[in-house]
């Protein structure tokens, strides 16, 4: 039986999308985020610590701090605007909804449901104390934003796979070797609910070192991964709580060194309150 859910496809970004990709890649300069903030205690148990990977997150920041978004748990103040997709990925985006509107179970697709969101992970190598740390890999987990999710994939083959909920050691229900320039899609309680994915290892074939260049990290791999936020839970920097702006400012000035969007959000912020917390 064909599942509808489920979609991988080779080759699907062209040569010059993939050329435009990769120069637009390189005016980026992606953050290394800590997974909890500086200013507010630590969780107990838990240890300040490096994501494994630089990120960049556009149509909305999910900083790792404030926790990811999670309906219906945590739906406000998380999802933090940011710039929109460049040209090159909007006309790919637009594509892969028509592929989904068309192909996929109604109720697996929400009202709205539209990629608004898009995370960009950099997966590679990072010197720690004169050594090569191999990083690439992600951990079994969700992806909590409703509706499908959609990724692309540039650079080494990556070994995709989806594992039972508190099985991660027993074999996987699929692997899916994600190949430069393909397209995976997958939606529905199957994909997104029941089973968690994880990427276990990114092949080192082809000496890559991808763009842009990140200090102490070399890049054999970026992943585009496409979500939906409601609109109406997306929020400007200006408009979080200030404690909450206070968590994130340092990471909106990081950005706002490179990014013109940024630095408007910074620029709006509520002038007493910018004041009082510097
Ligand atoms: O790199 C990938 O292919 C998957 C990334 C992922 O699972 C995520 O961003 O949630």
């Amino acid at each position: 039986m064909i599942d509808k859910t489920y979609v991988y496809e080779p080759a699907f970004i062209d040569d010059a999308a993939n050329a435009e990709i990769l120069s637009w890649l390189a005016t980026l300069r992606p953050l290394w985020e800590q997974r909890y903030s500086t200013l507010r205690p630590i969780p107990s148990g838990k240890q300040q610590r490096q994501l494994l990977r630089p990120v960049y997150w556009l149509g909305n920041w999910q900083f790792a701090c404030l926790g990811y978004y999670e309906p219906p748990r945590r739906i406000f103040d998380v999802a933090v605007a940011a710039e929109p997709l460049p040209k090159v990925l909007a006309k790919l985006v637009a594509i892969i909804e028509k592929r989904v509107r068309a192909g996929f179970p109604p109720p697996y697709v929400p009202r709205r449901w539209h990629l608004n969101t898009c995370l960009v992970n950099f997966y590679g190598d990072r010197e720690q104390d004169g050594k090569t740390v191999d990083a690439a890999r992600v951990g079994e987990h969700r992806d909590f934003e409703p509706g499908p999710v959609a990724s692309l994939s540039l650079g080494e083959r990556a070994r995709f796979q989806f594992v039972r909920r508190g099985a991660r050691d027993a074999p996987p229900v699929r692997t899916q070797w994600l190949e430069d320039r393909s397209l995976q899609i997958f939606g529905g309680p199957k994909w997104k609910d029941d089973l968690l994915h994880r990427v276990q290892r990114v092949e080192d074939k082809h000496d890559l070192d991808l763009p842009p260049s990140i200090e102490g990290f070399r890049t054999r791999r970026v992943n585009f991964t496409f979500r939906y936020v409601p609109d109406e839970h997306v929020v400007p920097f200006a408009k979080l709580p200030e404690r909450t702006r206070d968590d994130v400012r340092g990471y909106v000035e990081t950005l706002a060194a490179s990014s013109t969007f940024f630095k408007a959000q910074l620029a709006s912020e509520p002038r007493s309150r910018t004041a009082s917390t510097r």
